[in-house]
């Protein structure tokens, strides 16, 4: 055993339990975090590898809503999905909290008092949304109105979702409560707020001095944008009825908000497991020496490197995050994953429709990692890799190697000969793979640290190749005995390290190959199951008894993923029908209403990108009267150059505004496909010249 263990923290953002866990939850953050984890305790490390279920923020009090059912019964409904999934598809947490537990509330509670004790936030009493007909304050998700920036009537109060811009909900253009309908009031309510401004300099030199070098360049580029554009206060309480009530006289009917008390339930997880483990976990969280690691979403980064870190500062007590590698995101057949459009892979449901292929699926989503930036999963590329990578290199590989000991040497590991340079230079190369793959992982280049494993693979597969011993048996049986002997040393090597990124896989090849206690465990002096392969002269002796051939992975049929695609398919439909359920009928407009809007053909004569925005397209639109700007939230579905020279209908009369600076004169009538993809309303037949009014 290491006689000086590194004490490592790792934690895995916790999930909302407003749903299960899909495949982009798995290749954003719980695989990686499961391959660091299992490689450092691999290395004879301390690691305490925590997460939890998030059980507390609006989204699931909306769900309970819209079920007619309690909060709680929403988060215990999809934390024991979520849990059972993880442990089914082998995620190695050393402990999986919730934060309605008690633990989490009590240590939650305690953070808040004492910086509320030490005068770290500072109070404020503000005018919120309030809906008279439903009695409470309307958080920012429970208020829908019109965004003053793109016009969007859908956005909602912390975020328009068309233009991206993020907003107060006092900002809305006639806002309105998603709870009754109602035109909210204001009213006063006191909160206390997160001073993130007063913690500028403190964040400049710890990350953007400090993990200039270190910390992934998508992880330090927005957590630097963020604090260019300055830091505001943040509120850290809301007026809500589901959370955990703030600890403090006058705060009756307000809880912590979730983004305050989430982060704060890795430590709450790992208090848990230590108490389960007779262990003390205060050295976990304070000891200076314990390197904290984060894995994370990219959208949970400001959360993460930004607001949480501040917390743990003006607390006093806790260290800092050592990294927090945050993958991007993963898309889905070439379309974002949605919850709520049930366009995802559910890791329940692959688990039910691919038994026993956990590791396909850790495999695939490890070689896509979107590690630096948005990547796509799709099903065909899914049965290549399985079939093509796991099948046909790592698990022909292992079926011959195991065939051939069993068929000459009835799975006897034989006694080698003198060595031939091949077989030096082939030794030298395998002795390398656990620096080289752990070289990667420290990194948190996953990808890289798999397709390294995979080239192992690839020696042993090309060395029996170049060396043929299924010819040689019949005139050197001696030089088989060598060759045999280094392909059993690269699959025992393979058993050990793809444990890591193929969990199960490495645990049936252990068995396959019979590793016992000594082949699985530590000698005397060794301080790590991963560098063992280098140190000892080799894993698998002569003479040591193997097992017989059983197949490792298995193909997978054409059928099988037409399947899964029709079943994406017909979540696609379900939408479009979904969709296609006409929006209801707005208020009635009288006729003098219609004849004021002045609609016209136009014709887009420029088109350009808006820089620094997503969604924005600056046009100059022959409206037929003049040439005029129009700027418009459609950068997403077209691309400039293919839409110069499009007929469109404008409505040219509406009152100029203002976005981003530029100046909108008019709006072109856009609608949406099936797809969700957005197309013109245009009369684009011969002979309809601009200027022409629609009636
Ligand atoms: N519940 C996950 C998300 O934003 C969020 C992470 C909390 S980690 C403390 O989807
Ligand atoms: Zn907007």
């Amino acid at each position: 055993m290491n006689n000086s263990p590194q004490r490592y923290t790792i934690t895995a953002a916790l999930p909302y339990t407003n749903g299960p866990i899909h495949i982009g939850h798995l290749a954003g953050v719980y695989v990686p975090a499961d391959i660091y984890a299992r490689f450092l305790r691999m290395q004879g490390n301390d690691v305490a590898f925590v997460c939890g279920s998030d059980e507390h923020g609006v989204p699931i009090t909306i769900k309970a809503k819209k079920e007619g059912v309690t909060p709680q019964e929403i988060v215990d409904r999809y934390d024991g999905i979520i849990k059972q999934s993880f442990k089914d598809f082998g995620v190695s947490f050393d402990n999986y909290s919730r934060t309605s537990s008690e633990v989490h509330h009590k240590t939650a509670s305690e953070f808040f008092k004492k910086m509320y004790e030490n005068g770290k936030f500072i109070e404020e009493t503000t005018k919120q949304l309030y809906d008279e007909e439903a009695g409470q304050f309307l958080a920012d998700r429970f208020v829908t109105g019109t965004c003053p920036k793109c016009g969007n009537d859908e956005a909602y109060g912390d975020q328009c979702e068309s233009c991206g811009t993020s907003l107060n909900a006092t900002d809305l253009i006639n806002p309105k409560s998603a709870i009754t309908g109602a035109v909210p009031t204001l009213k006063e309510t006191r909160h206390w707020f997160l001073p993130l401004d007063q913690y500028e300099g403190f964040l400049k030199e710890w990350i953007l001095e400090g993990h200039k070098k270190d910390w992934k360049s998508n992880v330090y580029g927005q957590v630097k944008s963020w604090i260019d554009d300055g830091l505001r206060a943040r509120a850290v309480t809301r007026d809500l009825d589901w959370g955990i009530p703030v600890p403090v006289e006058g705060a009756d009917g307000k809880v912590l908000y979730v983004w305050f008390d989430a982060p704060i339930g890795y430590i709450s997880s790992t208090k848990e497991w230590a108490e389960r483990e007779g262990k003390d976990w205060e050295p976990y969280w304070k000891d200076e020496n314990t390197k904290l690691i984060h894995f994370i979403g990219k959208d949970n980064i400001v959360f993460h490197c930004i607001i949480f870190p501040v917390m743990l500062k003006a607390h006093g007590d806790y260290i800092l995050p050592q990294n927090v590698p945050a993958n991007e995101f993963l898309n889905l057949e070439g379309k974002k994953l949605s919850t709520s459009k049930n366009w995802a892979v559910w890791l329940h449901e692959y688990l039910e429709d691919f038994p026993g292929q956990q590791d396909v699926l850790r495999y695939v989503l490890t070689a896509n990692a979107p590690e630096a930036k948005d990547n796509d999963f799709t099903w065909k590329d899914f049965q290549a890799r399985n079939n093509n990578e796991l099948v046909a290199i790592f698990g022909n590989f292992i079926n011959r190697v195991v065939v051939l000991t069993n068929k000459y040497y009835n799975g006897i590991v034989p006694e080698p000969n003198e060595y031939s340079d091949v077989d030096k230079e082939t030794i030298a190369e395998l002795k390398a793979y656990p620096a080289v793959i752990a070289s990667s992982i420290e990194k948190y280049r996953f990808r890289e640290a798999q397709g390294e494993l995979m080239n192992l693979a690839r020696l042993g597969n090309k060395y029996l190749a170049d060396e043929e011993p299924w010819k040689l048996i019949k005139t050197d049986e001696e030089r088989v005995k060598t060759i045999m002997y280094v392909a059993l040393q690269i699959a025992s090597a393979l058993a050990t390290l793809s444990e890591p990124f193929l969990p199960f896989t490495s645990e049936k090849l252990k068995g396959m190959l019979k590793f016992t206690d000594k082949e699985s465990n530590l000698n005397e002096g060794e301080n790590s199951q991963w560098d063992k392969i280098t140190t000892r002269e080799a894993l698998l002796p002569a003479g040591h008894q193997i097992g017989k051939a059983e197949l490792l992975f298995s193909k997978i049929e054409d059928s099988q993923i037409q399947e899964q695609l029709d079943k994406l398919e017909a979540t696609k439909t379900a939408n479009a029908a979904e969709k296609n359920n006409v929006e209801p009928q707005k208020e009635t407009a009288t006729f003098d209403d219609f004849t004021k809007m002045d609609l016209r053909v136009g014709k887009i004569i420029e088109a350009q990108k808006m820089p620094k925005t997503k969604k924005l397209m600056v046009l100059k639109v022959d409206t037929g009267l003049d040439t005029r700007t129009v700027v418009s939230g459609i950068a997403e579905h077209f691309k400039a150059e293919d839409i110069i020279g499009k007929k469109v209908t404008v409505l040219v009369n509406l009152a100029p505004r203002k976005l981003r600076g530029v100046e909108s004169e008019g709006m072109i009538l856009m609608t949406e496909n099936a797809e969700g993809k957005l197309v013109f309303v245009n009369p684009d037949e011969d002979g309809v010249e601009s200027g022409t009014t629609i009636n």
